[in-house]
């Protein structure tokens, strides 16, 4: 991460939007869509917001486990270790892996505090590729299985198999730490428009099998730095794009049922004077993830 912190101190979320856009989103032409002047989300670019929203993140303590786990699903280069990356170097971090076996593997990531010791934040990000570049997968059974938490950590996904009870990865009797407290679904913006069917049939799966269970959802869309020059020039306008609301927020809601206030815009692994804004994009969605987990354990 690099670059300094912006001073854009209007705290108010108006961002000046103008009123042309020339993105490209997965291919389509699209990017002749005017700009909207108004934002279609507030958010909040100032210091003490990004203030707030590390603290929040580095006090956070579950209610009912002693850890929150989020569960990380998308299709392989969607962003998911570099949002884990990136959060952990918002709130001045690190990532830590847990457990990595490569391929489809059911791995594990937490978060510790630079400079105080072994402080750990108390989440845990399973990290699933439900496709991996090879064609393996993740069946729709196994997915029913991590959301319970009787999949251990390491356990190599078998796309044509689902786990069985009497495999060493099975875990038998899983407790509230194990189960998975958030869903968070991996789009990038290039392709979170595309008509990939196992794109979808992947996104149901996962979505059908959360709602059963009434675990909370979120998607994250990534590489938002490839819809348009306008916003990697100012990251706010992301707000302002109507390729964004329509082709990217509307499809992937239409899709996967995820509200358009639960998906989230992000540009993981950003270096540069843009950082504040950067920053404030993960961290309202990471922040997200822990209010929706928190929430779902207390109920
Ligand atoms: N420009 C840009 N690059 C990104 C962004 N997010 C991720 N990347 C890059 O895209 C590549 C893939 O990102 P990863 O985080 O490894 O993707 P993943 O979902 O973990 O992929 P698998 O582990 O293979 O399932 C890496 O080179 C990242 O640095 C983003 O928002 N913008
Ligand atoms: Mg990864």
């Amino acid at each position: 991460m690099g670059g300094g912190h912006s001073t854009d101190n209007s705290g108010s979320g108006n961002t000046n939007c103008g009123n042309t856009n020339t993105g490209n989103i997965g291919g389509s032409n699209i990017g002749s869509l005017p700009a909207q002047n108004i934002p279609w989300r507030e958010v909040d670019w100032s210091d003490s917001a990004l203030a707030e929203l590390v603290t929040r993140v580095k006090t956070f303590k579950p209610k009912g486990a002693s850890q929150l786990r989020v569960l990380l699903y998308g299709p392989a280069g969607s962003g998911k270790s570099a949002f884990v990356d990136s959060v952990a170097g918002a709130v001045d971090g690190q990532s830590v892996t847990l457990t990595e076996a490569g391929g489809t593997a059911f791995t594990s990531h937490t978060l510790k505090l630079k400079g105080d010791k072994d402080t750990k934040i108390p989440v845990v990000f399973n990290d699933v590729t439900w496709l991996s570049e090879d064609g393996r997968g993740v069946g729709a059974e196994d997915v029913r299985l991590i959301l319970k938490g009787h999949v251990k950590d390491n356990y190599m996904f078998n796309p044509v198999k689902a786990l069985q009870q009497c495999d060493d990865f099975y875990r038998k009797d899983p407790c509230v730490d194990h189960k998975v407290h958030v869903v968070v679904c991996f789009l990038d913006a290039k392709s979170a428009n595309a008509n990939d069917s196992t794109v979808l049939q992947k996104l149901k799966e996962m979505m059908d099998a959360a709602t059963d269970l009434g675990i909370p959802h979120v998607a994250i869309v990534s590489h938002i730095d490839h819809i348009s020059a306008q916003i990697q020039d100012d990251i706010k306008k992301v707000f302002c794009s109507q390729d964004f609301q329509t082709e990217v927020n509307g499809k992937v809601q239409c899709r996967s049922g995820i509200p358009p206030n639960n998906i989230f815009p992000v540009w993981n692994h950003y270096a540069g004077a843009q950082e504040q804004e950067a920053h404030i994009l993960l961290l309202e969605a990471f922040g997200s993830m822990l209010s929706l987990g928190d929430d779902f354990l207390t109920v």
